[in-house]
């Protein structure tokens, strides 16, 4: 079997979602530390963004289709339910998250916090102060989704939850967002628990170069 590449920077929430999926389903691995818009990464998707991976001859971008491949080609458990409802589920809360909460939680909140492009570098409180309230709604739909049963989806641990925890694992350590997870007992549970995880703990992303958490 060829070396399975993870090409990308660690502390990307996709690439935390790639590499807990293979974590979880006991494949080895190696990370290529690579940024955005890097020859390597132009190389194989086409907007420039990671995670990409290699696997011998087979290059794919974009992190389910990644965890699509990881999934189906390597033994061990699946990532998503293969029943059609909640495999269908499974999908639902991907996409949610990828066209909603990922957008407003991490490409606007969190950036406003660690890329603020202000210029003494201070977070942007106008991008933050307008995230909130927003933020405030998506946490409310998660603690709710997650209250009966501790997963997004079913009663286990699914690639849904895989994709949201590196979005939570962020949201944890910012002041606003830390404070609206802990008010949402559900979701903060839901977050401690699956945070334990071996393979949530291997692949947490480290901090930014130059920032201390
Ligand atoms: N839909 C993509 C999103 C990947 C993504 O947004 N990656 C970010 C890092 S977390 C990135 O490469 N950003 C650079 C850019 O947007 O130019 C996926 O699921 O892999």
């Amino acid at each position: 079997m060829p070396e399975l590449q993870i090409i990308g920077a660690p502390q990307s929430n996709y690439v935390c979602v790639v590499r807990i999926a293979c974590l979880e389903k006991g494949v080895p691995y190696t990370l290529v530390p690579a940024i955005p818009h890097s020859p390597e990464v132009d190389a194989i998707h086409p907007f420039g963004k990671i995670p990409v991976m290699r696997h011998g001859d087979v290059t794919l971008s974009e992190s389910r289709a990644i965890c699509f491949y990881i999934d189906h080609t390597f033994d061990g458990p699946s990532l998503a339910p293969r029943d059609p409802v909640e495999g269908a589920r499974t999908e639902e809360w991907i996409s949610l998250v990828n066209t909603h909460i990922d957008p407003l939680l991490v490409r606007q909140y969190l950036v406003a916090h660690l890329f603020p492009g202000t210029p003494d570098g201070s977070p942007n409180r106008a991008a933050i102060e307008a995230a909130l309230p927003k933020m405030e709604q998506h946490f409310t739909v998660l603690d709710q989704a997650v209250a009966k049963t501790g997963h997004l989806v079913g009663n286990t641990f699914t690639l849904a939850d895989i994709n949201l925890l590196p979005i939570l694992f962020y949201m944890n350590k910012m002041p606003e967002s830390g404070a609206m997870l802990r008010r949402h007992a559900s979701l903060s549970s839901y977050f401690e628990r699956h945070m334990s995880r071996p393979s949530a703990r291997e692949a947490a992303p480290p901090p930014f170069p130059g920032r201390q958490s």
